[in-house]
Protein backbone atom coordinates (compact mmCIF):
# COMPACT_ATOMS: atom_id res chain seq x y z
CA UNK A 1 0.00 0.00 0.00
CA UNK A 2 1.73 3.34 -1.00
CA UNK A 3 1.88 5.63 2.12
CA UNK A 4 -0.74 8.66 2.80
CA UNK A 5 0.67 12.37 1.07
CA UNK A 6 0.94 14.55 3.85
CA UNK A 7 -0.21 18.17 1.41
CA UNK A 8 -2.84 18.15 -0.51
CA UNK A 9 -2.45 17.18 -4.14
CA UNK A 10 -3.81 20.12 -6.39
CA UNK A 11 -7.66 19.01 -7.17
CA UNK A 12 -9.48 17.92 -10.15
CA UNK A 13 -11.24 21.06 -11.67
CA UNK A 14 -13.94 19.42 -13.64
CA UNK A 15 -16.18 16.19 -14.23
CA UNK A 16 -17.16 14.74 -17.14
CA UNK A 17 -21.00 13.87 -17.28
CA UNK A 18 -23.13 11.73 -19.65
CA UNK A 19 -23.76 14.96 -22.11
CA UNK A 20 -22.78 17.89 -19.69
CA UNK A 21 -19.40 19.04 -18.34
CA UNK A 22 -18.79 20.73 -14.42
CA UNK A 23 -16.55 22.98 -13.97
CA UNK A 24 -15.48 23.09 -10.49
CA UNK A 25 -15.73 26.78 -8.86
CA UNK A 26 -13.67 26.80 -5.15
CA UNK A 27 -17.08 25.99 -3.09
CA UNK A 28 -18.54 22.76 -3.43
CA UNK A 29 -21.56 21.56 -5.36
CA UNK A 30 -24.66 20.90 -4.20
CA UNK A 31 -26.06 17.34 -4.72
CA UNK A 32 -29.79 17.42 -3.44
CA UNK A 33 -31.36 13.77 -2.33
CA UNK A 34 -34.07 12.83 -3.79
CA UNK A 35 -35.34 9.45 -1.75
CA UNK A 36 -38.26 7.84 -3.78
CA UNK A 37 -38.65 5.10 -0.71
CA UNK A 38 -40.59 4.10 2.58
CA UNK A 39 -37.39 3.58 4.49
CA UNK A 40 -35.00 6.12 3.62
CA UNK A 41 -32.86 6.89 7.57
CA UNK A 42 -33.64 10.53 7.41
CA UNK A 43 -36.65 11.07 5.26
CA UNK A 44 -38.09 7.88 4.59
CA UNK A 45 -41.84 7.78 3.26
CA UNK A 46 -41.89 11.62 3.04
CA UNK A 47 -41.58 11.59 -0.51
CA UNK A 48 -42.51 8.04 -1.38
CA UNK A 49 -45.30 9.21 -3.83
CA UNK A 50 -43.94 9.47 -7.42
CA UNK A 51 -45.40 13.57 -7.49
CA UNK A 52 -44.21 14.76 -3.92
CA UNK A 53 -40.47 13.59 -5.09
CA UNK A 54 -40.85 15.38 -7.81
CA UNK A 55 -41.98 18.36 -6.39
CA UNK A 56 -39.56 17.58 -3.68
CA UNK A 57 -36.90 17.59 -6.53
CA UNK A 58 -37.97 20.98 -8.34
CA UNK A 59 -38.15 22.49 -4.89
CA UNK A 60 -34.16 21.59 -4.12
CA UNK A 61 -32.91 23.23 -7.37
CA UNK A 62 -34.98 26.53 -6.60
CA UNK A 63 -33.11 26.64 -3.33
CA UNK A 64 -29.16 26.10 -5.68
CA UNK A 65 -29.08 22.51 -5.95
CA UNK A 66 -26.09 21.89 -8.69
CA UNK A 67 -27.45 18.19 -9.14
CA UNK A 68 -30.02 15.85 -7.96
CA UNK A 69 -29.41 12.40 -6.90
CA UNK A 70 -32.28 10.16 -7.16
CA UNK A 71 -32.72 7.15 -5.53
CA UNK A 72 -35.24 4.34 -4.84
CA UNK A 73 -33.49 2.23 -2.27
CA UNK A 74 -32.66 2.80 1.06
CA UNK A 75 -28.92 1.73 1.81
CA UNK A 76 -28.69 2.45 5.61
CA UNK A 77 -27.71 -0.26 7.42
CA UNK A 78 -30.15 -3.70 7.71
CA UNK A 79 -32.10 -2.21 4.91
CA UNK A 80 -34.14 -4.33 2.85
CA UNK A 81 -33.19 -4.72 -0.61
CA UNK A 82 -35.81 -3.79 -3.03
CA UNK A 83 -36.25 -5.73 -6.65
CA UNK A 84 -35.46 -4.08 -9.56
CA UNK A 85 -39.00 -3.76 -11.13
CA UNK A 86 -39.93 -2.12 -7.73
CA UNK A 87 -37.19 0.11 -8.08
CA UNK A 88 -37.62 1.14 -11.47
CA UNK A 89 -41.30 1.80 -10.63
CA UNK A 90 -40.34 4.57 -7.86
CA UNK A 91 -37.13 6.26 -9.52
CA UNK A 92 -38.22 6.14 -13.75
CA UNK A 93 -41.35 8.98 -13.19
CA UNK A 94 -39.62 11.10 -11.63
CA UNK A 95 -36.36 10.98 -13.51
CA UNK A 96 -38.53 11.50 -16.57
CA UNK A 97 -40.46 14.65 -15.09
CA UNK A 98 -37.14 15.96 -13.27
CA UNK A 99 -35.40 15.84 -16.69
CA UNK A 100 -38.40 17.86 -18.76
CA UNK A 101 -38.18 20.23 -15.52
CA UNK A 102 -34.65 21.00 -14.53
CA UNK A 103 -31.52 22.55 -15.73
CA UNK A 104 -29.23 20.43 -13.31
CA UNK A 105 -27.34 17.23 -14.05
CA UNK A 106 -29.69 13.87 -12.35
CA UNK A 107 -27.97 10.92 -10.52
CA UNK A 108 -29.40 7.28 -10.21
CA UNK A 109 -28.42 6.36 -6.77
CA UNK A 110 -28.44 2.74 -7.72
CA UNK A 111 -26.34 -0.58 -7.81
CA UNK A 112 -28.47 -2.31 -10.51
CA UNK A 113 -27.72 -2.14 -14.03
CA UNK A 114 -31.35 -2.31 -14.95
CA UNK A 115 -32.26 1.16 -13.19
CA UNK A 116 -29.33 2.53 -14.54
CA UNK A 117 -29.74 1.90 -17.55
CA UNK A 118 -33.38 3.08 -17.51
CA UNK A 119 -32.62 6.07 -15.79
CA UNK A 120 -29.70 7.30 -18.50
CA UNK A 121 -32.18 6.30 -21.15
CA UNK A 122 -34.49 9.12 -19.84
CA UNK A 123 -31.85 11.61 -19.20
CA UNK A 124 -30.23 10.96 -16.28
CA UNK A 125 -26.37 11.90 -16.15
CA UNK A 126 -24.44 10.26 -13.73
CA UNK A 127 -24.80 6.72 -11.94
CA UNK A 128 -24.10 6.87 -8.49
CA UNK A 129 -22.98 3.53 -7.43
CA UNK A 130 -22.49 2.65 -3.37
CA UNK A 131 -20.69 -0.53 -4.65
CA UNK A 132 -18.30 1.20 -7.19
CA UNK A 133 -19.77 -0.48 -10.36
CA UNK A 134 -19.34 -4.05 -8.28
CA UNK A 135 -22.52 -4.92 -7.25
CA UNK A 136 -23.87 -5.68 -10.45
CA UNK A 137 -22.28 -7.44 -13.26
CA UNK A 138 -23.43 -5.67 -16.08
CA UNK A 139 -22.95 -2.34 -14.79
CA UNK A 140 -19.76 -0.93 -15.99
CA UNK A 141 -20.81 -2.05 -19.57
CA UNK A 142 -24.24 -0.22 -18.90
CA UNK A 143 -21.42 3.05 -18.00
CA UNK A 144 -19.77 2.16 -20.57
CA UNK A 145 -22.47 2.23 -23.60
CA UNK A 146 -23.71 5.41 -21.73
CA UNK A 147 -20.79 7.40 -21.48
CA UNK A 148 -22.15 8.19 -18.13
CA UNK A 149 -20.60 10.40 -15.42
CA UNK A 150 -19.79 7.57 -12.66
CA UNK A 151 -19.26 8.26 -8.75
CA UNK A 152 -17.88 5.08 -6.94
CA UNK A 153 -18.09 4.45 -3.63
CA UNK A 154 -16.54 2.92 -1.18
CA UNK A 155 -18.27 0.47 0.64
CA UNK A 156 -17.22 -2.31 3.48
CA UNK A 157 -19.32 -5.79 3.11
CA UNK A 158 -23.31 -4.82 1.96
CA UNK A 159 -25.77 -2.82 3.75
CA UNK A 160 -27.12 -5.59 5.60
CA UNK A 161 -23.40 -6.67 7.04
CA UNK A 162 -21.32 -3.31 6.68
CA UNK A 163 -22.29 -2.29 10.58
CA UNK A 164 -20.96 -5.66 12.21
CA UNK A 165 -17.92 -4.32 13.84
CA UNK A 166 -15.81 -3.23 10.67
CA UNK A 167 -12.33 -2.91 11.34
CA UNK A 168 -9.13 -1.16 9.20
CA UNK A 169 -5.68 -0.80 10.26
CA UNK A 170 -5.62 2.28 8.91
CA UNK A 171 -9.08 3.68 7.33
CA UNK A 172 -7.92 6.66 5.42
CA UNK A 173 -5.20 4.64 3.75
CA UNK A 174 -7.49 1.35 3.11
CA UNK A 175 -9.74 3.52 1.88
CA UNK A 176 -7.91 5.34 -0.75
CA UNK A 177 -6.33 2.37 -1.63
CA UNK A 178 -9.81 0.74 -2.80
CA UNK A 179 -10.61 4.33 -4.85
CA UNK A 180 -7.24 3.64 -6.31
CA UNK A 181 -8.18 -0.03 -7.34
CA UNK A 182 -11.85 1.05 -8.24
CA UNK A 183 -10.33 3.90 -10.73
CA UNK A 184 -8.23 1.89 -12.06
CA UNK A 185 -10.17 -1.20 -13.08
CA UNK A 186 -13.16 0.94 -14.39
CA UNK A 187 -10.33 2.87 -16.44
CA UNK A 188 -8.95 -0.43 -17.61
CA UNK A 189 -12.76 -1.82 -18.46
CA UNK A 190 -12.65 1.63 -20.80
CA UNK A 191 -14.41 4.37 -18.75
CA UNK A 192 -12.98 7.82 -19.15
CA UNK A 193 -10.96 8.48 -16.34
CA UNK A 194 -12.53 12.36 -16.66
CA UNK A 195 -15.63 10.80 -16.03
CA UNK A 196 -14.83 9.37 -12.50
CA UNK A 197 -15.72 10.68 -9.14
CA UNK A 198 -14.93 8.92 -5.81
CA UNK A 199 -16.55 8.90 -2.72
CA UNK A 200 -15.36 7.59 1.01
CA UNK A 201 -18.53 6.38 1.67
CA UNK A 202 -19.69 7.66 5.39
CA UNK A 203 -21.33 5.14 7.18
CA UNK A 204 -20.76 2.51 5.22
CA UNK A 205 -18.93 0.16 7.18
CA UNK A 206 -17.26 2.29 9.12
CA UNK A 207 -17.43 3.14 12.76
CA UNK A 208 -18.18 6.57 14.77
CA UNK A 209 -14.42 7.06 14.79
CA UNK A 210 -13.65 5.51 11.46
CA UNK A 211 -16.19 8.20 9.77
CA UNK A 212 -14.85 11.21 11.93
CA UNK A 213 -11.11 10.23 10.69
CA UNK A 214 -12.07 10.30 6.92
CA UNK A 215 -14.09 13.51 7.18
CA UNK A 216 -11.18 15.25 8.90
CA UNK A 217 -8.57 13.63 6.35
CA UNK A 218 -10.55 14.02 3.22
CA UNK A 219 -8.28 16.04 1.32
CA UNK A 220 -5.83 13.04 1.40
CA UNK A 221 -8.02 11.81 -1.69
CA UNK A 222 -7.23 14.41 -4.04
CA UNK A 223 -4.08 12.66 -4.82
CA UNK A 224 -6.48 10.02 -6.65
CA UNK A 225 -7.09 13.01 -8.98
CA UNK A 226 -10.53 12.79 -9.35
CA UNK A 227 -13.58 15.16 -8.15
CA UNK A 228 -14.53 13.98 -4.49
CA UNK A 229 -18.25 13.52 -3.64
CA UNK A 230 -19.20 13.14 0.73
CA UNK A 231 -22.11 12.02 1.48
CA UNK A 232 -22.56 12.85 5.38
CA UNK A 233 -25.81 14.94 5.26
CA UNK A 234 -27.66 13.85 8.44
CA UNK A 235 -25.59 10.71 9.13
CA UNK A 236 -25.53 9.27 12.75
CA UNK A 237 -22.53 10.35 14.00
CA UNK A 238 -23.60 13.72 14.11
CA UNK A 239 -25.93 12.99 16.82
CA UNK A 240 -23.24 10.82 18.49
CA UNK A 241 -20.81 14.18 18.33
CA UNK A 242 -23.18 16.51 19.35
CA UNK A 243 -24.70 14.00 21.97
CA UNK A 244 -28.24 15.80 20.93
CA UNK A 245 -30.91 12.96 20.01
CA UNK A 246 -33.42 15.31 19.26
CA UNK A 247 -31.76 17.33 16.87
CA UNK A 248 -32.50 17.06 13.15
CA UNK A 249 -28.70 17.32 12.22
CA UNK A 250 -28.89 20.20 10.22
CA UNK A 251 -26.57 22.52 12.10
CA UNK A 252 -24.52 19.41 12.25
CA UNK A 253 -23.98 18.31 8.48
CA UNK A 254 -23.43 22.79 8.00
CA UNK A 255 -20.52 22.28 10.13
CA UNK A 256 -18.87 19.46 8.56
CA UNK A 257 -19.80 20.88 4.59
CA UNK A 258 -17.54 23.58 5.93
CA UNK A 259 -14.89 21.94 6.53
CA UNK A 260 -15.31 20.06 3.46
CA UNK A 261 -15.17 23.13 1.83
CA UNK A 262 -11.98 24.19 3.60
CA UNK A 263 -10.29 20.50 2.30
CA UNK A 264 -11.64 21.37 -1.88
CA UNK A 265 -14.14 18.50 -1.85
CA UNK A 266 -16.27 19.37 -4.64
CA UNK A 267 -19.02 17.90 -4.12
CA UNK A 268 -21.76 17.22 -1.23
CA UNK A 269 -24.63 15.24 -1.11
CA UNK A 270 -27.16 16.97 1.24
CA UNK A 271 -30.89 16.99 2.08
CA UNK A 272 -30.99 20.63 3.66
CA UNK A 273 -29.86 22.38 -0.14
CA UNK A 274 -31.06 25.91 1.02
CA UNK A 275 -28.75 25.85 4.18
CA UNK A 276 -26.13 24.25 3.21
CA UNK A 277 -25.72 26.76 0.29
CA UNK A 278 -26.24 30.17 2.13
CA UNK A 279 -23.75 28.31 5.11
CA UNK A 280 -21.20 27.26 2.04
CA UNK A 281 -21.04 31.02 0.44
CA UNK A 282 -20.70 32.73 3.80
CA UNK A 283 -17.98 30.37 4.68
CA UNK A 284 -16.46 31.59 1.43
CA UNK A 285 -17.25 35.14 2.17
CA UNK A 286 -15.64 35.56 5.33
CA UNK A 287 -12.73 33.94 3.92
CA UNK A 288 -13.21 30.16 5.24
CA UNK A 289 -11.60 29.03 2.25
CA UNK A 290 -8.39 31.16 2.51
CA UNK A 291 -6.30 33.82 0.65
CA UNK A 292 -5.20 31.78 -2.14
CA UNK A 293 -6.39 31.17 -5.61
N1 LIG B 1 -25.30 7.85 1.29
C1 LIG B 1 -26.55 7.33 1.15
C2 LIG B 1 -27.03 6.96 -0.10
N2 LIG B 1 -26.29 7.15 -1.22
N3 LIG B 1 -24.29 7.87 -2.23
C3 LIG B 1 -23.06 8.38 -2.13
N4 LIG B 1 -22.31 8.56 -3.23
N5 LIG B 1 -22.51 8.73 -0.91
C4 LIG B 1 -23.21 8.56 0.25
O1 LIG B 1 -22.66 8.87 1.34
C5 LIG B 1 -24.53 8.03 0.18
C6 LIG B 1 -25.05 7.68 -1.10
C7 LIG B 1 -27.39 7.15 2.36
O2 LIG B 1 -28.12 8.32 2.62
P1 LIG B 1 -29.64 8.56 2.21
O3 LIG B 1 -29.85 8.47 0.73
O4 LIG B 1 -30.08 9.85 2.80
O5 LIG B 1 -30.40 7.43 2.97
P2 LIG B 1 -30.95 6.01 2.52
O6 LIG B 1 -29.83 5.21 1.95
O7 LIG B 1 -31.48 5.44 3.81
O8 LIG B 1 -32.03 6.25 1.49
Amino acid sequence: MSPLPDKPAPRAAAWQLRTGHVVFPRRPLLMGIVNVTPDSFSDGGRFFDPQRAIEHGLRLVDEGADFLDIGGESTRPYATPVPVQEELRRVLPVVEALVRQVPVPLSIDTYKAAVAREALAAGAEIINDVTALTGDPEMLDVALRHAAGVCLMHMRGTPQTMQDDPRYDDVVAEVTQYLRQRRDAVQAAGIDPQRVALDPGIGFGKTHEHNVRLLAECWRLHELGCPLLVGHSRKGFIARLSGDKHSDRTAGTIGVACSLAAQGVQIIRVHDVRAVREALLLFEAAGGLGHAG
